[in-house]
């Protein structure tokens, strides 16, 4: 049996696999949980970030508003599927106690690190890069200093140091709809400095990832590695289509990929994820999971309008990843 090596947490949403289903991933049946017009201030809330706290669950959410601008509101919820949204966007102060308020703010990831609430998110600086800020109460953030210069995006942290390092994954990309891009990872003493760049895994080959490939939720430890889920884009003639593929990571090296599935395991398909504010988009950004079951549930965004969740359970994901490799030259270890 492949073990998660963390928390139990009982009251994560789940349903079982629907009869008939031989998918390794299926989706939640109340989907989306959330969308258009969640408060005043959000036209539509998607990619985002939870995570359990206090016996309930918080999250930072990606609302973009009516002036198109994306940015960083809290959610509150008991059962991770129902969420009360504040209007109010974060409000940021850097460690001098100056007010900071990036001109756009999006697609947030939020990891548990040292009993503090670290987020990354792609941030405006002069063109996007990778924004990190840290909360203990998710009622005051202080914004630390910025991972890279631009462009990256897809930053995602692990959640303990590795080899006495904070070791995180991101994408450099172009300051635009970036039509290329790998998955890197860095390492920090102190989540200022990072560097000892390496490259993690390559874009190529199989069509669903063939155009570009990006970190998206935090990884899991498992007893068999370091679980990533990861989008995957194609590129077709009508625009790029995001799908979802997880692969396995070295657990004291994770530069070096264990396995990779070599089929999407979830592709754009419901109405809500084939048609809406960008067509073809599915976009994990976070896990829930239950080291007592196995049992993981990730958030996804759809079509760039609303927030999906999607289930499987880690013993049959890894055996399913074991079956279905498909690790690209480029993955192996001269590259990296
Ligand atoms: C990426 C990011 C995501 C978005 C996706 C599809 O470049 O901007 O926020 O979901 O494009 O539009």
């Amino acid at each position: 049996m492949v073990k998660i090596i963390g928390r139990e947490l009982p009251n994560m949403p789940w349903e079982d696999v629907p009869a008939g289903c031989t998918d390794v991933m299926w989706r939640h049946s109340g989907n989306p949980i959330m969308g258009w017009n969640e408060t005043h201030s959000c036209a539509r809330v998607y990619n985002s970030a939870v995570i359990p706290y206090k016996g309930g669950f918080k999250g930072i959410f990606r609302a973009d508003h009516k002036d198109g601008i994306p940015r960083l509101h809290v959610g509150s919820s008991l059962d991770g599927l129902k969420w009360e949204i504040e209007d109010k966007v974060i409000e940021w102060r850097d460690e001098q106690g100056r007010e900071y308020n990036p001109g756009y703010a999006y697609d947030p990831r939020l990891v548990e690190l040292d009993a503090k609430y670290y987020i990354v998110w792609c941030t405006d600086f002069g063109g996007p890069t990778l924004g990190l800020g840290v909360t203990e109460d998710f009622e005051h953030f202080t914004r630390l200093e910025n991972v890279f210069i631009p462009f990256n995006r897809n930053g995602v942290l692990f959640p303990r140091k590795i080899n006495g390092k904070y070791m995180m994954l991101s994408r450099p990309s172009d300051s635009g709809h970036t039509p290329f891009g790998d998955i890197f990872i860095s390492e920090s003493p102190d989540l200022t400095y990072w560097g000892r760049h390496r490259r993690v895994m390559t874009s190529g080959d199989t069509w669903w990832q063939g155009k570009k490939i990006g970190a998206g939720a935090v990884p899991i430890e498992t007893s068999e590695g370091w679980l990533l889920f990861y989008h995957g884009v194609n590129g077709t003639c009508n625009g790029f289509v995001y799908s979802i593929g997880a692969a396995l990571l070295d657990l004291d090296n994770p530069a070096k990929v264990l396995y990779r599935t070599r089929d999407y395991l979830m592709t754009p398909q419901m109405p809500y994820e084939v048609s809406g504010f960008v067509p073809n988009v599915t976009f994990p950004c976070a896990t829930l999971q239950d080291a007592a079951t196995g049992r993981i549930a990730v958030y996804y965004g759809a079509a760039d309008t609303c927030l999906g969740v999607a289930y499987t359970d880690v013993d049959r994901l890894v055996k399913y990843m074991k079956d279905n490799s498909y690790l690209l030259a480029t993955d192996d270890e001269e590259f990296r």
